[in-house]
C-alpha cells in the first residue's frame, strides 16, 4: 500500500522538506503545517517548511506558522532525503523550490487537483477530496498517526478555506466527517471563522469596493469580470492579499455564471482568477497552460490586461453560446 510506503520513507529520511505553492492559500499552508506537526509528533523529526511568496498575515494564528522558511533562508546546495509537495497542482507552482525538489532522493506529491499529473515518486491525489487538508486527514487516520490539537487547527483551516466555509461544491459528506472529527479533537469552529473571515483590513475592504465598482458585465450579466492594474493597488497601498475573495464576490451575483479577475502583473503579463457556477473553467484555463478545479481555476496569460481579457472572453464564448 502506498501509505505504508510513505511511513517507511519518512522513517528512513534524515532531512525532510515540505513545500507549499506560490501565492499560498489556507489549504497549502494548513496542509504544510499540519503535516509538519504530525511528523514531529509521530516520528520526532523536525521538517523544514518552505514558502515561495510572502506569507498572508491572516494565517499567522496557525501553529508552526513562524517556522515556515523562505527560499533565501535555505541553502540552495542543500540536498534533502525527502521533499513533500502539498496542494501543488503542477510543478511550476513551486517556482525556485524546484531546485530542491529535483535534488531530493525521494519526492512525494499530496494533492486534490484533478489536473495534477502525478509528478512525484509517490503520489497521493484524491480529486474527490475538498482540499489537500482532507487528503492528509484521511492519510493520517489510515496510518494511525495521532492528530493533536495543533495539527487539527491546521487541517481545519485547510478544509475551511478551500470549501469557502463548507459552501463550495467540493463540500461532500466526507468533508463534514473530517471537520466533525477535527472539532471533536478540540477545534472551535466559531473561533476559526473569526480568525479567517473576520480579520479583513480596512484597506482590503475599501480596495475591493473600488474594484467591484469597476466590474464589467456581458451576455445578460452572465459573465462578470474586473481588470485590476498595478496603479489600482498602488492607489490604495493594497497588496496581493487584498485580492483575496474578489472573484467569489462577482460569482455571488445571482445572474453570474462565469466570473474572473484579471490582474496586471509586474512582468507585464496578466494573472487570471476564475470562478463559475456551471461551466468547466479548468478546461478554459488549460488553454492558457493554467488549471485548477471545475468551478475554480486560474491561469497566467502573457499579454497586457485588455488583450488577455479579450483572449479569455473568446475562449469563454466558444463554449458558452
Ligand atoms: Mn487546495
Amino acid at each position: 500500500m502506498e501509505s505504508s510506503k510513505l511511513n517507511d520513507i519518512i522513517k528512513s529520511s534524515k532531512n525532510i522538506l515540505i513545500i507549499s505553492h506560490v501565492n499560498p492559500d489556507g489549504d497549502t499552508l494548513g496542509s504544510m503545517c499540519g503535516l509538519y506537526s504530525v511528523i514531529f509528533e509521530h516520528f520526532k523529526k523536525k521538517c523544514d517548511m518552505l514558502t515561495l511568496s510572502k506569507l498572508p498575515d491572516v494565517y499567522s494564528f496557525m501553529p508552526h506558522y513562524n517556522e515556515i522558511k523562505h527560499l533565501d533562508d535555505i541553502d540552495n546546495s542543500r540536498e534533502y532525503d525527502l521533499v513533500i509537495n502539498v496542494d501543488v497542482a503542477a510543478i511550476d507552482r513551486i517556482c525556485g523550490g524546484k531546485i530542491l525538489f529535483d535534488k531530493a532522493k525521494i519526492t512525494v506529491n499530496i494533492d486534490h487537483h484533478k489536473t495534477n499529473n502525478a509528478y512525484g515518486d509517490l503520489n497521493f491525489i484524491d480529486p474527490d477530496a475538498s482540499s489537500t487538508g482532507e487528503v492528509l486527514f484521511e492519510l493520517f487516520e489510515q496510518m494511525g498517526w495521532k492528530i493533536n490539537l495543533d495539527c487539527a487547527i491546521c487541517l481545519y483551516t485547510a478544509i475551511l478555506t478551500d470549501t469557502g466555509s463548507f459552501r463550495f461544491d467540493n463540500t461532500k459528506p466526507k468533508t463534514f466527517e473530517c471537520a466533525s472529527k477535527l472539532v471533536e479533537l478540540g477545534v472551535n469552529p466559531s473561533d476559526m471563522y473569526k480568525k479567517v473571515y473576520e480579520s479583513d483590513s480596512k484597506t482590503l475592504v475599501m480596495f475591493q469596493a473600488y474594484c467591484l465598482s469597476k466590474a464589467k458585465f456581458l451576455n445578460d450579466d452572465k459573465i462578470a469580470y474586473i481588470s485590476v492594474y498595478r496603479k489600482d493597488l498602488e492607489k490604495f497601498s493594497a497588496n496581493e492579499e487584498c485580492m483575496e475573495g474578489l472573484t467569489e464576490k462577482l460569482r455571488a451575483i445571482v445572474s453570474t455564471q462565469i466570473a474572473f479577475v484579471a490582474k496586471e502583473m509586474k512582468s507585464g503579463g496578466t494573472k487570471i482568477s476564475m470562478r463559475s457556477k456551471s461551466i468547466d473553467i479548468a478546461e478554459i484555463c488549460s488553454v492558457f497552460n493554467g488549471g485548477g478545479h471545475k468551478f475554480a481555476a486560474g491561469c497566467t496569460i502573457k499579454a497586457p490586461v485588455e488583450k488577455a481579457c479579450k483572449l479569455l472572453l473568446e475562449e469563454i464564448e466558444k463554449r458558452y453560446r
